[in-house]
């Protein structure tokens, strides 16, 4: 099998909800010696992509996403203990505090990005999912004066609309020049980085990983 094949495979076991034969296709993309990273972003996470349309289109509901996001954090299960060998050691790149918005539980990027922050030597504090800004902030303030970003994801437009109060709090706390701000997901974009006023964004969790090491220099 070619690994354009081994991408469609893993692209409809996720679409089809296909559970243990996408994890199963996982490891035998392992074992062909495929980087983890590529699993995700060409296989799984293409089929996530195409199940969140369908999902919009009426074509499918909940408990179809369900098993499709069951299939993904299983495959995800097999490919972190991968992501985390590729860690780089040396120079201490900083603090990584990350969370999901108030309000949103979709946690497969926000795991993923901190995986992948983990493996390019962050420290990674992980707040979870639905965390609340004054949460963020006190975790920021208590380690004022390290190197810290703060990672945000959100999935929904609803949740999204919580990074700009996040923005606010921190300028109000004094906090705003102690901290790089992040934030991804699929509502995301360039133009509402900059209307905040956070410090970058990132489509996937490699970019969001060598974006993060950037604004850190
Ligand atoms: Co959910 N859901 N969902 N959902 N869901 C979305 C997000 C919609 C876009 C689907 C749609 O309508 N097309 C939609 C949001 C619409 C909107 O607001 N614009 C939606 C909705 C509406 C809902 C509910 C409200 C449905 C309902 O109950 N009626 C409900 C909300 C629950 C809540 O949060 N309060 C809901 C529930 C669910 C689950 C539970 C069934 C399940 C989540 C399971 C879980 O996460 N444990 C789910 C899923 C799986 C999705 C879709 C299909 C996939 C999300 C996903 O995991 N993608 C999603 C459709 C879509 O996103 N297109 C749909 C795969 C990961 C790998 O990609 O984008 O999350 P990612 O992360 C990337 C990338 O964004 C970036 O890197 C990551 C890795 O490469 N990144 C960052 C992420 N964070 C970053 C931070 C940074 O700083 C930098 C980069």
């Amino acid at each position: 099998m070619t690994n354009t094949e081994i991408f469609d495979k893993l692209t409809n076991a996720i679409v089809t909800q296909n559970i243990a034969g996408c994890a199963q296709l996982t490891q035998e993309a392992l074992n062909a010696g495929i980087p983890p990273i590529d699993i995700i972003t060409k296989g799984l996470s293409p089929g996530m992509k195409i199940v969140g349309d369908k999902f919009e289109a009426a074509e499918i509901f909940l408990p179809q996403i369900m098993m499709s996001g069951k299939a993904m954090s299983n495959a995800m299960e097999i490919l972190n203990p991968e992501l985390e060998k590729t860690k780089v050691e040396g120079e201490e790149t900083g603090l990584a505090i990350t969370f999901v918005a108030e309000g949103d539980i979709h946690d497969i990027g926000h795991r993923l990005v901190s995986t992948m922050l983990g493996a390019n030597g962050f420290e990674i504090l992980d707040l979870g999912v639905d965390v609340l800004n004054e949460t963020v902030v006190e975790e920021a303030a208590k380690r004022k004066g390290q190197k810290i970003i703060l990672v945000g994801s959100a999935l929904m437009t609803t949740s999204m609309l919580g990074q700009k109060d996040l923005m606010d709090r921190l300028r109000e706390e004094n906090l705003r020049d102690s901290v790089k701000c992040m934030f991804g997901g699929a509502p995301v974009s360039r133009k509402w980085i900059d209307e905040i006023g956070a410090d970058a964004t990132a489509e996937n969790a490699a970019e969001a990983a060598k974006v993060a090491l950037d604004v850190m220099k």
